[in-house]
């Protein structure tokens, strides 16, 4: 027995001193001091020895438990620092390291041209109004004086939500909005998304953005609108800018009018960017009609007023130089960090 006792200590000592994990230690201390463990079976034996030599043998098998208890500690002490040390060297930062830069965006070439526009505006005492791009059909094509199957809806058709519900056409909805809710005095511009079913091409998107302009006082006239759209052009594109304005026809305007600015590239002569006209159409514009007026309870024969919308994305394009009005909806980086 005591030849076991001292095989029992030199196995646990070597088996100890090669395990390599806390499971393998646990494997072992079952072995060893488990229930049915080999210190256990010795001490299930000690029946069998003489009263003389049970103590001494007693004495020894629990030196040899306590010598392996005592072993199986430090070792456990010891693969806990070694598990620690792994840790600490697999989660060490290097804090030398350069840092990863966070993208910062920038501001889109749109909003730019959208704030140039409004502080010109605002420098002319106009106020900016906003409305709901899903709109009733009464307020984007009704009230100013498109019924249903009027032909000027054709050019313009969009998508209804149901039959009185539509995504606007126009921002005109939102100057309607201001006349029902205000009284004249009224000088504000709305600039904000329209849609209308358009297939998407180079200088076509069923998306895109307008400003338009209202105006509405006593004695408003059609010098006036010649004089505020000059000074706009000026303040954009430049004092040396020429306009002028050719008759055209709005459902919603009488006198209607378009504008067209003289190119800033050729200033006149026709070149390749105004394809020989010497001029572009830059945007759309007359005198409220009365009937409009009217239906926003405004008193024609007191009040006179004139309106205008202009395309965003087109002066954004003309401002940049663009061939391409796209790429202001895809939102590629490589685009939008050159401006
Ligand atoms: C264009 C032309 C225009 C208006 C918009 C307007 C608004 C009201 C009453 C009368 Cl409430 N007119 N807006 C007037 C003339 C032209 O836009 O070419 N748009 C893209």
């Amino acid at each position: 027995m005591r030849e076991k006792l001292k095989q029992i200590r030199e196995e646990a000592t070597a088996a100890l001193a090669a395990a390599a994990d806390q499971a393998g230690l646990e494997e072992l201390r079952v072995r060893f001091l488990g229930k049915k463990g080999e210190i256990t079976g010795i001490l299930k034996q000690m029946g069998s020895l003489s009263p003389e030599e049970r103590p001494a043998m007693g004495q020894l098998a629990n030196d040899v438990r306590k010598e392996i208890e005592s072993l199986i500690a430090d070792k456990a002490a010891d693969l806990k620092q070694k598990a620690q040390e792994l840790r600490f060297r697999a989660e060490a930062i290097d804090v030398t390291l350069p840092g990863v830069r966070p993208s910062t965006g920038s501001r889109h070439p749109l909003e730019t041209v959208l704030d140039d526009v409004k502080e010109i505006f605002l420098g002319m005492g106009f106020d900016v109004a906003e409305g709901p791009e899903v709109e009733y059909d009464h307020y984007c094509f009704e009230m100013l004086n498109m019924p249903k199957h009027h032909p000027a809806r054709d050019t313009q058709d969009t998508f209804y939500i149901n039959e009185n519900v539509l995504l606007r056409t126009q921002t005109s909805s939102v100057q309607i909005r201001t006349m029902l809710s205000q009284k004249p005095p009224i000088r504000v511009i709305s600039p904000g998304r329209v849609y209308r079913v358009d297939t998407v091409d180079a200088t076509h998107s069923p998306i895109f953005h307008q400003i338009e302009g209202l105006v509405v006082d006593k004695g408003i006239t059609m010098s006036d609108l010649k004089g505020t759209l000059a000074e706009f052009i000026h303040k954009l594109y430049g004092e040396d800018i020429g306009v002028r304005f050719r008759p055209h026809h709005f459902p919603y305007t009488e006198p209607s009018a378009e504008m067209d600015m003289e190119c800033f590239k050729c200033h006149g002569k026709g070149c390749s960017l105004c394809k020989g006209e010497g001029y572009i159409e830059i945007l759309g514009c007359g005198m409220v009609r009365p009937e409009v007026l009217e239906g926003c309870g405004i008193d024609s024969s007191v009040y006179s007023g004139f309106a205008f919308g202009v395309g965003a994305d087109r002066i954004t394009m003309m401002r940049y130089g663009m061939n391409d009005l796209r790429v202001l909806f895809e939102n590629d980086m490589r685009f939008l960090r050159q401006l």
